[in-house]
């Protein structure tokens, strides 16, 4: 998988049963492929280090089926162990450099962003992608810093572009759905800088068809790059 990552729809699952319900994570992962999610992040705030390791190997052979990267949440040695293509990491999580230092060469790092200081320091700590939200409330992460919006959004993509960022890819997170995503994407771009995707949780996990919600969201955002 050594091409460059598609961001276009960046899905991050959720386990817990008030998403999920009662349906089986690989099976939901495999139905959003089939719609055309493009990157996968599996996380997963609760589970054991064994559970987390078992459910991380499954998905990956599902998105290696897809030649989708899969990305951990968090778990930098759950990543390491399984040999998946990165992580995602936040704020409060271990740093870049250390990271970078246990997956070795070639894997993907992305960060959490809220703000421009937190965008622009992760862009100089190396970081290949930053996720950069939260968008707009959302009952699946109720600790949420800040809500920032759309233009919130548009005002660190503005930052990333002046201070010579504009190469590392961004996406949204945080509320964002098949009835907002068009929205989102055309009122958080700036001048010189667009977003390279949405990343959502229950648009998708929670949907009664996984396929079909995908399918709907890449269809969103292959409409929005669409010069116009
Ligand atoms: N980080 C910021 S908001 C959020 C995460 C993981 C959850 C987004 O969930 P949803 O269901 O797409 O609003
Ligand atoms: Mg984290």
């Amino acid at each position: 998988m050594a091409s460059k990552p598609d961001y276009s729809v960046y899905l991050v699952t959720d386990s817990t049963p008030a998403i999920l319900g009662a349906k089986d994570l690989p099976d939901v992962v495999e139905a959003s492929l089939r719609g055309g999610v493009t990157i996968v992040q599996y996380r997963d705030k609760t589970g054991s280090r064994e559970d987390v390791t078992v459910m991380a190997s499954k998905l990956h052979r599902v998105t290696q089926k897809y030649g989708v990267p899969l990305l951990i949440n968090d778990r930098v040695d759950v990543a390491v162990e399984i040999g998946c293509e990165g992580v995602h990491i936040g704020q409060d999580d271990m740093e870049l450099q250390q990271a970078r230092l246990l997956l070795g060469p070639g894997k993907i790092i992305g960060v959490t962003a809220s703000s421009k200081d937190e965008a622009l320091r992760a862009c100089a700590a190396g970081a290949d992608y930053l996720g950069i939200g939260t968008v707009y409330s959302t009952a699946t992460k109720k600790d949420t810093k800040s809500i920032i919006g759309p233009s919130g959004v548009s005002e660190i993509l503005h930052a990333l572009h002046e201070q010579g960022h504009s190469s590392t890819p961004t996406v949204c997170i945080g509320g964002v759905n098949a009835s907002n995503a068009s929205t989102v994407l055309s009122q958080s771009a700036s001048p010189q800088k667009s977003l390279d995707g949405i990343a959502v949780v229950s648009a998708v996990i929670a949907a009664d068809d996984p396929a079909a919600a995908s399918r709907q969201l890449l269809s969103q955002v292959i409409c929005a790059k669409i010069p116009h």
